[in-house]
Parts: C-alpha cells; sequence; structure tokens
C-alpha cells in the first residue's frame, strides 16, 4: 500500500491539498479550491470581508472549515486513495486569529458527520469573523504593546520582529479593548494555522514556533509565550492560548468524524500546524542552515535558514522557528520588480534588452555608479520618503540596468547580514527569476552558486512534507530533512548559474560603497 501524505494549505483566497507518495517521491495530487467561487454563502471576496474602514480585513472561519468538508470530497475524485494517507500537516496564513468559546473543545470532539463541519461548529466562536494578515487598523495598539516593551528594537529582540499592525498581538489588544465583553467570552485563541488541525485532530491544536513568531507574543529564544508580551497585551491571555508546540508534534489521530464521513484512516495522524511561509520554507527545500531562497516579484522576499536564533539590532525583517528547526528569517524588499520594471521602461527595453544591457555592462560598474531604487517607499531599508538616488549614471544610460539589479543584491546582503550566515546556495523563485543574467549577478554579489526554484504549492508541498517527517519520527523512525524533501522540493535541473571568477573582490568593495551612500541618503 502506497504510503500518502496529505498537506493542506488554508491561506488566504483559497484552500489547497497536495498529496504526496513518499516512496514513489512523487505528488499524487495538487487541489485547489477558491473560497469566492466554491463557498459564495459566505460573501467574501477574494477570501476576505471588509467593511467601510478599508484598514479592516477579516474573513469568516466557518468557511475555512466548510472548504476541508470540499476538499476531503474532491481528492477521492482525484484519484486519491484517502484511507493510505498517514498523516496530514496544515499551512496557514499568517496572523490570522479565531476566538473559540467553552463550547469549542465538545464541539471539535464530535462534529456530526450528516450535517458536515461548518453546521456542526457554528456555535463555537466567540467572535463571529477572524481578522487577518491584511488587516492593518491596529497602530495604535502597535505603539501600546511597544512602549510597554521598551521600544521597538525590545520587542523585536524579545518575539523576533517590532510590531506590526497585522501581527495578532496588536490584533487581540485591540479585540480586548473594543469588544470588552467577547473578550471575556473567549475561551481560546486559535491561529489559522492551529484551528485547522483542531477541526481535523477534534480537540483545540498547540500553536508552532514558525507561527508563534507571527504574534509579537512568544520569546523568541525558548519558543515560550512571553510573560513580559502576554501582560503588555490583555489581561488573562495565558489562559486563552493553547501551548506552544515544536511544529513536527502529533496532535492526535483525526477525529472520526473524517474516518466516517470522508474514509481516512483512524490511524491517520494530525501534526501540529504552521504559518505559510514557515511552510514554504521546508517546501521550497531550505531545510539546512545557509540554504536561502529569494523570490523576485513585485516585492522582493528573502527567506533565509539559520542555525541559531538572531535577531537585527534594528529590527529589519523578521525571525520566525523554521518547521525544519532552528530558524528562519523573511525579509521584504518592496521595490523589487516594480523597480526593475520602472528602469526598463525608462528605457524603452524590454526583458530581453534589459538582459542584453547587463551583458554588456562590467559587474560592478567599473566602481563608479551606484543607484539606490527606492522608488516606492522601502521597507527594508525603512525608508517613508520614497526617491531614486543615483551616482554616475545618465538618464539614457543603459547601465542603470545593471546598476538597479546590483542595487538590490546589495542591498539584500546588507540587510541580511545580521543573520549571521552567508548563503551557501540560494533557490531563485518568481517571475524574475527566468532572466539568468539577474540570477548571475545574484551569485555574484551573493558568492554562491544560484539555482532556479519552479514553485506551484510551495507551502501545501511543505505542509505535506511537515506530515511525512512528523509521522516518521512518531513511527520511530525519523527520516532526516535532506531525505524529506529530496526529489519532491528540488530546484529545476541544469540551472545552476555560478559567480563569475575574480568578481568577489569588486563586490566586497561596491558592498562598502552601497551601504555608505545608503546611509548618506537616508539620513539627507
Ligand atoms: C507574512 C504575511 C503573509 C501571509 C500570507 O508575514 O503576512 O505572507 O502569511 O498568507
Amino acid at each position: 500500500m502506497a504510503r500518502l501524505f496529505l498537506g493542506l494549505d488554508s491561506s488566504t483566497q483559497s484552500l489547497t491539498a497536495v498529496v504526496i507518495d513518499a516512496d514513489a517521491r512523487t505528488t499524487v495530487a495538487e487541489v485547489s479550491l477558491a473560497f469566492d467561487a466554491t463557498l459564495p454563502a459566505y460573501g467574501t471576496r477574494n477570501g476576505v470581508l471588509r467593511g467601510d474602514d478599508p484598514t479592516v480585513v477579516h474573513a469568516p472561519p466557518l468557511m475555512w472549515a466548510a472548504a476541508l468538508d470540499r476538499i476531503l470530497e474532491r481528492l477521492p475524485r482525484e484519484g486519491v486513495d484517502v484511507a493510505s494517507i498517514l498523516a496530514v500537516a496544515v499551512s496557514g496564513q499568517q496572523h490570522g486569529s479565531v476566538y473559540l468559546n467553552a463550547s469549542a473543545p465538545a464541539a471539535l470532539a464530535a462534529p456530526d458527520p450528516a450535517k458536515g463541519l461548518a453546521d456542526s461548529l457554528s456555535g463555537i466562536l466567540a467572535r463571529a469573523t477572524a481578522p487577518i494578515w491584511m488587516d492593518s487598523s491596529t497602530s495604535a495598539e502597535c505603539a501600546e504593546i511597544t512602549r510597554a516593551m521598551g521600544g521597538p528594537a525590545a520587542l523585536a529582540q524579545a518575539t523576533g520582529s517590532a510590531a506590526f499592525e497585522r501581527f495578532t498581538g496588536p490584533q487581540i489588544r485591540k479585540f480586548f479593548k473594543t469588544e470588552p465583553t467577547a473578550y471575556a467570552r473567549t475561551a481560546h485563541i486559535a491561529l489559522v494555522s492551529s484551528f485547522v488541525p483542531s477541526i481535523l485532530a477534534g480537540r483545540i491544536a498547540p500553536i508552532d514556533p514558525g507561527d508563534g513568531a507571527g504574534m509579537n507574543l512568544m520569546d523568541i529564544a525558548s519558543k515560550r509565550w512571553h510573560p513580559g508580551a502576554l501582560a503588555a497585551t490583555a489581561p488573562g491571555l495565558d489562559a486563552k492560548l493553547p501551548p506552544i508546540a515544536d511544529s513536527w508534534s502529533v496532535v492526535g489521530p483525526v477525529a472520526p468524524y473524517f474516518v466516517r464521513r470522508h474514509g481516512l484512516s483512524p490511524k491517520a495522524l494530525v501534526l501540529a500546524g504552521s504559518g505559510d511561509n514557515p511552510c514554504s520554507v521546508v517546501g521550497l527545500g531550505l531545510v539546512e542552515p545557509g540554504m536561502v531562497a529569494i523570490s523576485l516579484g513585485t516585492s522582493d522576499t528573502y527567506f533565509g535558514t539559520m542555525p541559531a536564533c538572531r535577531v537585527s539590532a534594528e529590527g529589519e525583517g523578521h525571525v520566525f522557528g523554521s518547521p525544519a528547526g532552528g530558524y528562519m528569517s523573511l525579509v521584504c524588499f518592496k521595490n523589487g520588480s516594480l523597480a526593475r520594471e520602472r528602469v526598463r521602461d525608462a528605457l524603452g527595453l524590454d526583458w530581453a534588452g534589459f538582459a542584453a544591457a547587463i551583458r554588456d555592462t562590467p559587474p560592478g560598474l567599473d566602481g563608479k555608479s551606484l543607484l539606490l531604487p527606492w522608488f516606492e517607499p522601502e521597507i527594508t531599508p525603512r525608508v517613508l520618503t520614497p526617491g531614486v538616488r543615483v551616482r554616475g549614471l545618465a538618464e539614457t544610460d543603459r547601465a542603470r540596468c545593471r546598476a538597479v539589479v546590483e542595487a538590490q543584491m546589495m542591498s539584500m546582503r546588507i540587510h541580511t547580514g545580521w543573520m549571521g550566515v552567508r548563503p551557501g546556495r540560494i533557490y531563485a523563485t518568481g517571475g524574475a527569476s527566468a532572466n539568468r543574467e539577474i540570477l548571475q549577478v545574484m551569485a555574484d554579489v551573493h558568492g554562491c552558486p544560484v539555482f532556479r526554484f519552479e514553485t506551484t504549492a510551495s507551502a501545501a508541498l511543505g505542509a505535506a512534507l511537515r506530515a511525512f517527517h512528523g509521522w516518521s519520527a512518531a513511527a520511530g523512525a525519523p527520516v532526516p530533512w535532506p531525505d524529506v524533501v529530496r526529489g519532491l522540493a528540488e530546484p529545476v535541473a541544469a540551472s545552476r548559474v555560478d559567480p563569475a571568477p575574480g568578481v568577489a573582490p569588486v563586490y566586497e568593495a561596491r558592498v562598502r560603497a552601497y551601504a555608505a551612500f545608503e546611509r548618506e541618503s537616508a539620513a539627507g
């Protein structure tokens, strides 16, 4: 009998299932259900509910429960033998919080297979909707928590991130302040990534250090709740939060509901859930320290793995627990494709022309030219007043194509230095990773090989791989992470780009010059 493992990614707009065969090393099925189209009764647009205040963005948790029934009904139709699924792990959009009343444990234990999940669980919510990561209505609470914790740097050192509006702690504080009675009625607070496993296992599931780090409530070094952060957020919070447990811990076997209604094996295990970015780290095969993925999208995102906990003194980026052990960082650079496109368009080029312009110019641009790509306000480094600053480059100079990509790569190198690990290999994903010249600059500036990585559902795949890893450990035959991901989360064959010989000293000097230019410009 095949050994199948199920990964579920409950994301903003959809629920995705990936089923892997651990022995054949193949993906058996990948199915995605868009919430709006599949469950229109919940009235979401792009998976969310909005009102008059544009900063408030919520979603209905019962829709996520209903989607679970729908996707499990789909799997047999996709040819999946659901009885062969040995374990399931969940990935969830980060930061979103679900507020449950005291009736939740009993209701979760025994949903009625005739009624379905959404109807069976309709009475468990202490708050009808869940604020999600797109909600930015908690600036006042961020300021209050930051003050109570001794400033942004102190909060970042304690919890892995400065306060952000979407983080769960500020969201909980706002709920406590604006709806004190409903807060008092809340017996359990779950994240999206612990709510879905709670349904699957029929009991309140723990929170893992991957998603727990997205709350401004977890002591990042010890991976336990931070008493000071809890006190700064809301009274009585300790009693409402589940324990923090390793990402590979077993919550329990699937609840009888899933055996009766969906034909799962009563022995199938449910693993602790994790956030979608932490799960993507596994789905991208970043399971050893020093492995990095750079996603080249509208914004560029740098995911790095670290053996030990380190937090930026300036509060740059986020540190989360990695579900593969150790820690990971997530650093966002807002001026990504956005900046590359602006330079390309100003020069009247297409992407082939942009690539040719990089090829035709020397690495480091002879040490003369620099460009700070702050077309829009920048997240990393923090630049509130946008403006492109240029040295030694005329408006019509095609060398601007190389200058903008070098700037982005040097900025990444500078602003991830706090991690204390230089990358040993980089996986490049996202639209612009198809451009070989951009990958060459990436390899040259970072001084390591770059591989192209094609992803479709990296969070759901990462969850499926976590299910295999956690089940193997629970069965007493742990599988090392590199073997867990082998053949399933690997870069495109023959896509390796090595640093060009002799460029390392060029970029050592350029990085120093760029950092100085950045400092002067940010100050001025
Ligand atoms: C990460 C974040 C988003 C969500 C998307 O901090 O807010 O990436 O996890 O689902």
